[in-house]
Order: C-alpha cells, then structure tokens, then sequence
C-alpha cells in the first residue's frame, strides 16, 4: 500500500515546517542547554491546534490520522527533537483511553487534551520491567470504591508536568507475567502520587524524564480503563500505533542532520574548493539522504495502513504490528548513523556544541531505546515472521 499525501496533509507540512523554522528552530540550542521545558513551544502547538490531531472530532479532534502526528512530528524534530515530543504524546499517553475508554472517560479528558489545556504521562516502565513490560509489580487493589496503587515508575516522559499519569498496574490478585495488568488513570494532584528525580539525559533534554512513586495512591473505581487483566493488550496495541512516530521523530532527525550537512559541505573550503566537490563528502551525503527517504517511506506506509485500520480494534494482523516495528526500528538506526555521518562532515566543528548537528546524534540514540528497544523490534518483527 503505496502513501502519497493529500493537499490538506501537505498545507499541514508546509504550516508546521513554516511555525518550525521560525519559532522553534531559534530555541533549540538554548532548551538543550538549559533542559527548561519549553512551554513556549507547547503554548505554539495549543494556538495552531497540534496537540492531538487524530483525536476523533466527537471529542474536539480532527481525526488527521497517525499519518498527520507523523508530519508534525517529523516536520517539528527536523530543527528540535525535544519539541517534537510534545505533539505526539497524546496518542501515547491517552492511547489505552482512546482504544479502551468509556464514552464518559473520553468527555472528561480528550477534548482537554486536544486543546492543550491538559498533557498526559505514559506510565508502563519500572526499574525491573522496561523491555520485559510484563514484569510489572505495581500494584493496584480494590478496597470500598478505590484503588489503592502502590509501586515504582521510571523513564516517564512528561514527568513532574504532565497532568494526568497513565498507570499500568497489576490489579489481579497473585497473577504473573503479562496477565493481571489493568490501566489506571492518576491525575497530577492525587495525594500518594510522588514524583521522583528528574533525569539527566544524554539528548532530548528539554524533555523531562521522570521517576514516580505511589504510596497509597487513591483513584476512584471509575479510573480502571478498560477491563481489568487488559492491561498488556492495550500497552502493546498503543506501542503498535505510536511506534511510527518514534520512526517519523526518527526521519525528523536524521533530515535536519542531511540539511545541516549538505549546506554545510557546500560552505566549507579545503585544499581550494568547497568540500561538497569532494566524492568521499558527496558518497557520504548520498547514502545520508537516500536512507533517510528510505525511513520516510516506511514510516508513512505504516502510518497509512494504521489509519485504514483504526483504533477499534482488538489486536492488529501480525503484519502490522510487524511494519510498526519495523519503521521504528529502521528509522531509529538511519537517525543514530546519519547524524554520526553528520558529525563527521563537519570534522571538529561537528563535535562542537555550537553547530546542532552533535545534539542532534544524540538526540537520535534515544530513538533505538524508547517505545521498545531495536532489539524488541526485531523480536515483535521475528515473530510475526516465524
Ligand atoms: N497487540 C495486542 N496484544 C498483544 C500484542 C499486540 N501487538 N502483542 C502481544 N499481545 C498480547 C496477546 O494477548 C499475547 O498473547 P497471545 O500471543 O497468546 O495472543 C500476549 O500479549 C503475550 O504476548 P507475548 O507472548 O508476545 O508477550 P511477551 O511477554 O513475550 O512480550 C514483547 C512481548 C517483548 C514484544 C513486549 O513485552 C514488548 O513490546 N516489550 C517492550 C515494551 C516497550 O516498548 N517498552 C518501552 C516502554 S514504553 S516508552
């Protein structure tokens, strides 16, 4: 299934690239080094109605599809991979609510969220279940008309700012591994909800990272999502439709670098002409370039068939969730040797904090590691195979 782009999808990318490279390529630098949480920027998203485009229009979204979250992340992480975050959260963090939620949860936060008025956090991670997601030990247990939750999170983007934690808890009484999950929404000012240390990151540092502690956390029965036990399907089903824009963050990256690059050889002289005249710098802007498009293909094919699919369903064909993974997986290693290849045209002025392209490669790591390592894609992709 080829995609090729409406005209409404390309005035998108035109707007977004426009608001792109004159509000937000200017901070760049200065989020990185400082890591303050550009609320500027997220302010820029409310006005222009970016938040959540692929929220349904009953609940004040548009209803772009994935393929519109993947142009306004790619379009956004070309100059910041840290903005980039912030629009293509909601899916993740109101992912189980949207697929799984009662009509009444979804009017009380999605039209909130698709105006900005609300964010969310992805609470799935712990110290003893990152790649193993169904080694949850939170714990969630019913007492009157709570849930108690206890337990640890960590890695959780949005951290300390977000106003409503997505909590993946383990409901069932002495269940194990993947069955006994259930989801929980928390709201920020819950009493029992602790947020721990902020982490320092290699990249993406204008994007806080949090640790979270529940100690006797209340929720009312009414914030269980879904059905009780269902916990891992909706991880894994939200982690299917979000994968591809890790993968579009992943190509936002990787062409900012191939921009950087090719301007940058054009510019600079050694022995008597500029260094783009050089075969060895024109190879090696060649093969940037060209995988990059290649990532942007896959990227946008899984986008494509995602959305011919929807949301309302109960788990995608494996070949789905195979090219989810696969987009993701592809992108996220263009990124990381793009932007090392980046580095390299520009020699030492490449390793230097005053040219973009070292944030950058190492904004692009992270892309291997969040929303399932390279190695789990290729577990999710060998499966589905064999
Ligand atoms: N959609 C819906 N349900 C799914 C699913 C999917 N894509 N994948 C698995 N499930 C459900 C099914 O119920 C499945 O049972 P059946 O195969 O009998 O139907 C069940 O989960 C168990 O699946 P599996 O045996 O594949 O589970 P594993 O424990 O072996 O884990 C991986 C599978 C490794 C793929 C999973 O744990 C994973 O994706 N881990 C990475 C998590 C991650 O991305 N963490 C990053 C944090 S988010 S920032």
């Amino acid at each position: 299934m080829p995609y090729e782009l409406t005209d409404e999808q390309v005035m998108l990318r035109n707007t977004v690239r426009r608001l792109a490279n004159e509000k937000i390529a200017p901070r760049a630098s200065e989020i990185d080094r400082t890591g303050e949480y550009p609320y500027d920027i997220l302010q820029l998203f409310r006005e222009n109605d970016l938040m959540a485009v692929n929220f349904p229009p009953e609940y004040g979204g548009q209803g772009a599809g994935i393929i519109s979250v993947c142009i306004i992340v790619e379009e956004v992480a070309r100059v910041d991979a840290s903005c980039s975050i912030i629009p293509a959260n909601a899916e993740l963090s109101f992912g189980p609510l949207l697929l799984a939620g009662t009509e009444e949860q979804k009017k009380k936060y999605l039209p909130r969220v698709v105006t900005g008025e609300i964010i969310g956090a992805f609470c799935l991670t712990e110290p003893e279940a990152g790649s193993d997601a169904g080694a949850i030990s939170t714990r969630a247990v019913k007492q009157g008309n709570e849930w108690v939750i206890n337990g640890r999170k960590c890695f959780t983007t949005n951290g300390g700012i977000a106003d409503v934690y997505t909590v993946f808890a383990r409901s069932v009484p002495d269940s194990k591994g993947i069955k006994g999950l259930s989801v929980f929404m928390v709201e920020k000012d819950t009493p029992g909800l602790i947020i721990g240390k902020r982490e320092n990151k290699m990249g993406l540092r204008g994007s806080p990272t949090t640790e979270e502690f529940f100690e006797d956390c209340r929720v009312p029965l009414d914030n269980l999502v879904g059905n009780e036990g269902d916990g891992f399907r909706l991880a894994m089903l939200t982690l299917d439709r979000t994968r591809p824009v890790i993968g579009a963050q992943a190509v936002g990256i990787a062409q900012g670098a191939c921009d950087y690059a090719l301007q940058y050889a054009k510019q600079r002289v050694q022995f008597g002409q500029p260094i783009a005249k050089f075969q060895g710098i024109q190879w090696k802007l060649a093969e940037m370039f060209t995988l990059t498009e290649a990532a942007r293909q896959l990227v946008y094919r899984a986008a494509t068939v995602l959305d011919r699919l929807g949301p309302a369903i109960d788990r995608f064909p494996p070949e789905v969730s195979m090219l989810s993974a696969q987009c993701k997986l592809f992108a996220s290693e263009v990124a990381m040797r793009v932007t090392t290849e980046a580095v390299q045209v520009l020699g030492g002025y490449g390793y230097m904090r005053d040219y973009p392209v070292e944030r950058m490669m190492r904004d692009a790591k992270v892309t291997q590691i969040y929303e399932g390592t390279s190695e789990i894609q290729k577990i999710v992709i060998a499966r589905a195979l064999v």
